[in-house]
Order: C-alpha cells, then structure tokens, then sequence
C-alpha cells in the first residue's frame, strides 16, 4: 500500500490541542489543522479569569516537558500567567497558522472512508484522522435552583466572570465549595462588603501554602534551567506517589486524611468547624488544596452558610431556614460538565453515534480511542488520570501514543485504525475491578462519577499509565486498508 501523511483534524486549541499540533509537527506530520471555537488559545485557562485562580498542580510540573518556564512567579501560580505561558508556546511553534478560530465543530462523521466535519457556522472540511482534544472543563454546570433568573444584582458562573462588575464594597455570595469556589473567596473577602458562602456539602481541605517565589529564587533558575527541571522532577514525583497513595487503601491515604482531619481541628470556632466537616471520607472527592479558606471564613464579615438553597428572588438567595441573604453579586462557582466530550455529534462508519456507544457509561480503549470509531483518538479521554497530578504529562503521554498510531497509517499498514472490541472491553473490566477499592467511591458525589456512579478516572499509578501508553498493542486494533 502506498505511503501518505493523514490529514488530521484537531478539535481545541487549549494545553493538549497545542501539544497535539507540536507533536504531529515533530514528527513530521504537517497536514494538520486545529479547530478552536473561541477567537484565543489556552482552553480553560483563557475561560477561567476568577479572582484567586491557581491551578491545583505545580506549575513547573504543569507545563510541558520540553517546553520548561524557568521563571513561574509561585508554586502554584495565578491562572493569567499559565495562560501566558500556552500562548507564548504557540507563538513559539508558530500554531496560529494552523488554527481556525471561531470555529466549533459540532458535528464529525465518518463516511466513505473519512471524518467529515462541519462547524457551528455551517463550514464543511474532511480529514482522514480526528484527535477531540476539547478537555473535562470546557461546559460550565448551571445549577437548577428555582428563581435564579430572577435575580435583579449579577449573576455569573465561575468561569464566565463578569470583569464589568463591581465587586468594590458590595455583598458577594459564591454557590459551591469545590475548588473554584474555594479559591476565590480569600481575594473576594479582600473587597465585598460581606461575603457569603453557600456551602451544600463540606468539602475536605488540605492544607497548602502558595509559595512565592523570590527574584533571587527565579534568577537562579534562569541561569540554572536544571534547577527549573529538578523542581519539575521533585513535583512530579511527589504529586505522583500523593496521587497514586490516596487512591487506594494505605498508609499514604491514611496520612493524607489525617492531615485534612488536623487542619480541620484548627478551626477554632465549634460552630464552624462542624459545618466544615464532611461526612465522608478526605480525597473522595477531588481533593482542595488550599491554607487561605479556613482563615478567610473566620473573617467578621464571612458567612458560611448551609442550610439548603430554596430559592433566588430578585434581592438574594433564600434558604430553607426562612432567612433571605440580600445580594449585589452572585457567583455561581457550580462546576462543569465533565462527561460533555466536546463534540455533540460524532458518528461512526456503521451510523452509530458516540453518545449512543456510551448510552451504558463511557468507556475507551485505555483513554484514547473507540472501538467502532475509526482514526478517531482523544487526549484527556474516559478514564484519564484527572486526579490530582498534572494533565499535561498525561496528554504528552497521549499524544505520543496517538503519533505511534498514525505512523501505521503513514506506513501504509491501514487506511483505518480503531481498538477491537474485546481489547476494549478487557481493559474497561480490569479497569471496573480496580475501582472497588478507590477512595473515590467511598460515598461521597463529586465530578468524578458518572450517573451510575462509576469513577472516571484511572484507578492505577501514573506510571502505569505511562507504561500502557509507551507503545500500542497493535494485536488490539483492528487495521483496515481501503
Ligand atoms: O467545581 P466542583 P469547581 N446548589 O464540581 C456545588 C478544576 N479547576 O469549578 O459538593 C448548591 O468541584 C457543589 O456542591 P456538592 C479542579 O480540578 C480548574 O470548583 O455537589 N451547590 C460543589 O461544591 C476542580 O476539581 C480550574 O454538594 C451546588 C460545587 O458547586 C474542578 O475544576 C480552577 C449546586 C462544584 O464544585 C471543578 O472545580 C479551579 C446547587 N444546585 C478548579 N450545584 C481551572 O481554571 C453544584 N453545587 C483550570
């Protein structure tokens, strides 16, 4: 069979949509485009502008491996210059002239031997490989209280904040306690008049400073960069073993859990304290690292409040006690759809929809393809290590993986790849057995778990995930040739 670079399509140009287009780059596939529905690049790090926002995992271990800022301004730093950070990488690799901006793609089928994909404004393009690089926090979760329309302040989500609004001096209330909520209540207290939290379950916290690094510190690492690459080491190592330790049952779980449980008692107040304290298990759900919020509750002009939302009226939000807590602002700090897979409609060659082969829980082969879906990959797919480590070395790890699949099509091996059946199914049954015991179905609710409950995520070691994603099993696709 002849030999031919795939022409492959990219849907999102955020952290793994950029490193996708690197790394088809790198490897010498040029006949690549990127689909962006927004006019910028960084994905959730350009959709996330609230107040106090960090990213969870460290920065010099969120960002990509061959791609080190010697010069992160904290541990965990502010969420503008992450999206600094992406942007200047794609100007680096010169990706703008690959992207389409302002182009969602909702709909990709594949026919006669190829994607066939059409934007929201009706442009049509086709393409023999299609990589969803669209993340788990793209679709913002509005929450279904009664009256929320009828709200006369301002109403926001999280991740849609209105720069426009006032926050100087006003009443401030945020719904939800996950880590967005979380984040940004010690810079709101900084400015509301009174700040209110609508807490609906407590949410473990564990303790975590933000240190900020000092000129000297950063100079150092700009003339040493393997100071920079050695601190990337130390995080990854460390996030790793806490991640993969908390999971199961142990000692690195226990010692976890005990740390939240001892922050916890340091909240002097006992009113307060039993109001932060969950009724299940710590790290059940994902895990708020965080030393500003205990401190920032305990201000005069602080409320938490938890007794259960009954309403929105056009003043505030009134509560199952009676009581109505008058508001200017409203922040609805709610979360995301993480089971929204970017693209409402993905259509194999048999008719099938990927909505319909998830109708029984979504699953994949070992994260980045489906079977019945051919020359169709996923970075960040079901079952991808969400927890808390960084997403960027899991993406690089896929990306990897999906150009090992493509040069089999370079080849001339296919025209067409996709996993067996079987393999699928295999993996996804190890894959269920292993989440007996994860702490993440210990009972609690969180954004882990799907409608039946079933976590998606990975329950094993991030080095095994690397491991299974070194090198494809190719006994487990099936290869078609034209
Ligand atoms: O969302 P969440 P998040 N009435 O789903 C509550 C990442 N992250 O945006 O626990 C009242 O964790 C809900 O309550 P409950 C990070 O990985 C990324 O905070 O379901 N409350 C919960 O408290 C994180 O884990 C960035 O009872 C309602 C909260 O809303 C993930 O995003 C920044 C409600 C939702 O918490 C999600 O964090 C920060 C209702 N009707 C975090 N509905 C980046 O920018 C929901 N809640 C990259």
């Amino acid at each position: 069979m002849a030999q031919r670079d795939p022409t492959v399509c990219i849907v999102g140009a955020g952290m793994s949509g950029l490193l996708m287009g690197i790394k088809l780059e790198q490897a010498g596939f040029r006949d690549f485009r990127i689909f962006e529905k927004a006019a910028s690049v960084g994905g959730t790090w350009r959709e996330n502008t609230y107040p106090g926002l960090t990213c969870d995992v460290p920065s010099f271990f969120y960002s990509y491996s061959f791609e080190p800022n010697l010069d992160w301004s904290h541990r965990f730093s502010p969420g503008p210059e992450i999206r600094e950070y992406f942007e200047r990488v794609a100007e680096k690799y010169d990706l703008h002239r690959r992207i389409t901006f302002d182009a969602k793609i909702t709909s990709a089928r594949f026919e006669d031997g190829r994607w066939q994909i059409e934007t929201a404004s009706g442009e049509r393009s086709s393409a023999d490989v299609l990589v969803t690089a669209c993340g788990a926090l793209h679709q913002w979760r509005y929450p279904k209280i009664d009256g929320l329309e009828s709200f006369e302040g301002a109403l926001f989500h999280s991740a849609e904040w209105d720069h426009g609004v006032e926050l100087e001096g006003r009443r401030i209330g945020v719904v939800g306690n996950g880590s967005s909520g979380v984040q940004m209540m010690a810079p709101l207290s900084e400015v509301a008049s009174h700040l209110t939290m609508f807490q609906r379950t407590a949410q473990w916290i564990f303790p975590m400073g933000n240190h900020a690094y000092t000129e000297a510190e950063r100079a150092r690492k700009r003339r040493f960069p393997f100071l920079a690459r050695g601190a990337r080491a130390y995080y990854q190592w460390a996030f790793e073993a806490l991640g993969a330790g908390v999971v199961k049952p142990g000692r690195l779980r226990e010692s976890s859990a005990r740390r939240c449980r001892e922050y916890l008692a340091t909240v002097p107040d006992p009113e307060l304290r039993r109001k932060l304290t969950p009724d299940y298990e710590p790290m059940c759900k994902r895990l708020v690292l965080c030393n500003s919020f205990y401190p920032t509750l305990m201000k005069e002009h602080v409320d938490l409040v938890t007794e259960g939302i009954e309403r929105i009226e056009a003043r505030g939000v009134r509560t199952s006690d009676g009581t109505l807590h008058e508001l200017d602002v409203l922040v609805l700090a709610t979360g995301f759809d993480t089971h929204a897979w970017g693209i409402d409609d993905v259509v194999g060659p048999d008719g099938r929809s990927l909505k319909e082969a998830w109708a029984q829980g979504t699953r994949a082969y070992r994260s980045v393809a489906m079977p019945g879906f051919p020359n169709f990959f996923m970075l960040v797919g079901p079952n991808s290590p969400i927890g808390n480590i960084s997403l960027i070395d899991i993406s690089e790890c896929q990306a990897g993986y999906i150009v090992q699949m493509l040069r089999q099509l370079r080849k001339g091996r296919a025209t067409a790849i996709a996993p067996r059946a079987e393999a699928t199914a295999r993996f996804h049954a190890a894959l269920l057995e292993a989440m007996k015991d994860t702490v993440w179905v210990t009972g609690c609710s969180s954004w882990y778990l799907d409608e039946d409950g079933v976590p998606n995520t990975w329950p094993w070691t991030a080095r095994r995930f690397h491991r299974e994603l070194r090198r494809p099993r190719l006994a487990d696709f099936e290869l078609h040739a034209a």
